[in-house]
């Protein structure tokens, strides 16, 4: 059992003008095609076949670099195509959970975006910025992890489940945004689909026996 590329849930050009068809498919067909296929080839014969991606993260620092690099590169990029949608941006509906466990975090909507856009910024180089869930507290955090790091992951400083990530490597952004990746951050914020990003809170929030 090989892991397979996820398909995108909307078109190529489906996020412009805020994420542009072109940086889409280098993106999707070039990058993440490539982990999925390096990781393939380096748990191929080994006792990681047929693991779950979570699984193999959570014990990552036992693993080789090419499992570590390219496992992280399959999983986020895989979250973050389904956080993203063309209908997405906004806040998320006060009714639901994680926009009260948001308000209960960070006092109000525009106090998360700051502190994201501010940790999205600040992350030196290559890397990912996340909204995650704490186990066991269920409370959410932001983080940043280098390269293809992610939350999950037994060697991240911070660790949690993540349900919202940004890919702030250039690759996600330089063709349109060049080196103004606080432009590329305010645009992500047009697309976040908070009704996937709930889903993944609740699941979260029963992983860690809370509910
Ligand atoms: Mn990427």
């Amino acid at each position: 059992m090989k892991f397979k590329l996820p398909d995108l849930p909307y078109d190529y050009d489906a996020l412009e003008p805020h994420i542009d068809a072109k940086t889409m498919h280098v993106h999707h067909e070039k990058h993440h095609q490539g982990y999925t296929d390096k990781l393939n080839k380096a748990i191929e014969g080994t006792e990681l076949e047929g693991m779950t991606i979570e699984k193999i993260l959570a014990n990552v620092s036992q693993h080789s670099d090419a499992v570590r690099n390219n496992g992280g590169g399959f999983y986020n990029h895989s979250l973050f195509w389904r956080i993203l949608s063309p209908e997405g941006g906004g806040a998320p509906d006060e009714k639901t959970g994680v926009s009260k466990s948001l308000i209960r975090k960070f006092g109000n909507f525009e106090n998360f975006k700051k502190d994201f856009k501010n940790v999205a910024t600040s992350r030196f180089g290559s890397g990912w910025a996340w909204l995650c869930v704490d186990e066991p507290t269920g409370d959410l955090f932001i983080t940043s992890t280098p390269n293809q790091d992610n939350p999950l992951m037994d060697i991240a400083r911070f660790q949690g489940r993540p349900i919202l990530g940004l890919d702030v490597w250039e690759h996600a952004y330089y063709l349109k945004y060049q080196n103004r990746r606080a432009d590329y951050v305010d645009a992500f914020f047009n697309l976040i689909n908070w009704k996937v990003v709930n889903e993944s809170f609740e699941a979260a929030r029963k992983i860690a026996a809370l509910v």
